[in-house]
C-alpha cells in the first residue's frame, strides 16, 4: 500500500471540543480516522499535540509528500511513518494517523484491522460500563460524588449479552435514582452517565441492589492536593492512610472486583499496599501508567497493579500500544483497553483491544459514540462464529 498524501482538519467530540481527523490519500483509496481527547488526564500522558491542534494540521500538510515513497504492508511497518514524524507530532494526531493507515492495510488485504494484530485472536474482552459518574466528568453538577465512574462488569458469555444486561441496569438505576436522589434530573454528563448528587456510598447501595459485579473508577488525582484527598461530598480531607482504610472499606462492604486510580498518580506505594490486601481484586492504572512502558515497568516492579488501563491516544503511538500490551501479559497484568470522556465516532478501539488481546474493554454503555465501539466488538463476536 502507498500512501499518496495526508492532510487534516478540525471536528467536534462529543464534548464539543475540537479533536483532529486525519485523512489518507492510498493507492487503494482514500482512509480517515480521528482522536478521542480526555479531560481527567494523567500528568505524564504524552502531549495530545506537540504545540497546537491547528499546529499539528499544518506539520501534517508539510509532511504530506514526504509518505510517498513508503510501502507499508503491515502492523509493524508503522515504524516507517513513526521515522517521519516523530517528534514532530502530539500523541492524538499519532493515534489518527496510524489509525487512518491500519484501516489502508486492512483494506488493501481484504482483513479487518483486528487481523493486522494478531490473526489467530480469539477471546473477547469483557465489558466495564460507566452507570454513574462524578468527578471531573460531571462538570455541570455541583454536588456530585467525587468519584468519577461507577462501574458495572456482567460476566457474561458474549458481548452482547453483557451489553443488553448493561443497557437494562442502567435503566434500572435511572428508575432508583428518581425515587432516592431529589437532585436527580435524568441528566447523563460526558460518558452518557447518569449524573448523580449522591455520595459514592449511597450509589454503591444503590448499585449493589443490581447483583452484578461493580468497579470504581476514583480518579483520585483529580482530588488530591496538597497531600490529603479532598472530598466534597460530604466534605472532608483524606491522607493516604485513611484513603487506603477508606478504600478498603468499600472493597469489602460492596465486594469490589475493580477499583481504578484509588490513589493519585504518583501513588505506587499506596497501590502496591491495596493490591497485597486485596490480591483477588482488580487494582488498575490509568493515570499512574498512562500506556507508558517505563511507568508500567515501575508498576511491575512495585507490584502496584494487576491491571491496566490502555487508552492509546495517551501515548500515541501504536508500536508503543503493542509494547505496552506485550510487557503487561508477560507480568500477568490484565488489560482494559478504554474509551475517553471526549469521544468520536472512530470505532477502531474495539479492533486494537481484540487484536491485542485485552481482557476487558471500559465504555460507555449508551449515546452513539460510546454504542458504537461495543457494536463493532458485537460485530467481531459474531464474525467469528
Ligand atoms: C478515565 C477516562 C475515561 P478521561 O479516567 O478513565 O473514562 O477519562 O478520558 O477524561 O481521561
Ligand atoms: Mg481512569
Amino acid at each position: 500500500m502507498k500512501i499518496l498524501g495526508v492532510s487534516a482538519k478540525t471536528i467536534l467530540d462529543s464534548r464539543k471540543e475540537k479533536t483532529i481527523l486525519i485523512s489518507i490519500k492510498t493507492d487503494v483509496g482514500n482512509f480517515s480516522a480521528s482522536s478521542p481527547t480526555g479531560k481527567s488526564t494523567g500528568k505524564h500522558e504524552a502531549k495530545t499535540y506537540k504545540k497546537s491542534l491547528e499546529g499539528d494540521i499544518k506539520t501534517i500538510k508539510d509532511f504530506s509528500d514526504y509518505f510517498s515513497g513508503e510501502a507499508i504492508e503491515k502492523f509493524d511497518d508503522l515504524r516507517r511513518i513513526e521515522d517521519i514524524v516523530d517528534k514532530h507530532l502530539g500523541a492524538n494526531s499519532f493515534f489518527a494517523l496510524e489509525s487512518a493507515v491500519l484501516k489502508a492495510i486492512a483494506k488493501e488485504q481484504k482483513k479487518e484491522v483486528w487481523q493486522l494484530i494478531n490473526p489467530k485472536a480469539k477471546k473477547l474482552p469483557r465489558l466495564v460500563g460507566n452507570c454513574i459518574g462524578g468527578g471531573k466528568h460531571s462538570d455541570s453538577q455541583k454536588r456530585k460524588p467525587d468519584f468519577q465512574e461507577f462501574l458495572l462488569i456482567p460476566n457474561s458469555k458474549s458481548v452482547k449479552a453483557s451489553f443488553e444486561i448493561n443497557k437494562k441496569a442502567k435503566e434500572r438505576v435511572k428508575e432508583i435514582l428518581q425515587r432516592t436522589d431529589k437532585n436527580f434530573e435524568g441528566k447523563q454528563n460526558d460518558e452518557n452517565a447518569w449524573i448523580s448528587s449522591l455520595n459514592e456510598k449511597e450509589i454503591l447501595e444503590i448499585l449493589k441492589k443490581l447483583n452484578l459485579p461493580l468497579g470504581l473508577d476514583v480518579a483520585s488525582s483529580s482530588f488530591y492536593k496538597r497531600k490529603n484527598y479532598q472530598y466534597k461530598n460530604p466534605l472532608l480531607k483524606r491522607t493516604s492512610d485513611e484513603q487506603f482504610d477508606y478504600l478498603s472499606n468499600l472493597i469489602k462492604n460492596f465486594n469490589l472486583l475493580y477499583i481504578e486510580d484509588g490513589f493519585d498518580e504518583e501513588g505506587f506505594e499506596s497501590f502496591a499496599k491495596l493490591l497485597k490486601k486485596f490480591p483477588d481484586s482488580l487494582i488498575v492504572g490509568d493515570d499512574l501508567t498512562v500506556t507508558n512502558y517505563k511507568k508500567l515497568g515501575k508498576a511491575i516492579q512495585m507490584k502496584s497493579v494487576n491491571a491496566l488501563i490502555v487508552k492509546p491516544n495517551q501515548i500515541g503511538s501504536l508500536l508503543e500500544v503493542k509494547k505496552v500490551c506485550k510487557l503487561a501479559k508477560e507480568n500477568n497484568i490484565k488489560i482494559i483497553f478504554s474509551h475517553r470522556s471526549g469521544e468520536t465516532e472512530e470505532n477502531i478501539l474495539a479492533d486494537l483491544a481484540f487484536g491485542f488481546g485485552a481482557d476487558f474493554f471500559k465504555c460507555g454503555i449508551e449515546g452513539d459514540v460510546r454504542e458504537g465501539k461495543i457494536k463493532r466488538l458485537i460485530e467481531i463476536e459474531k464474525d467469528l462464529k
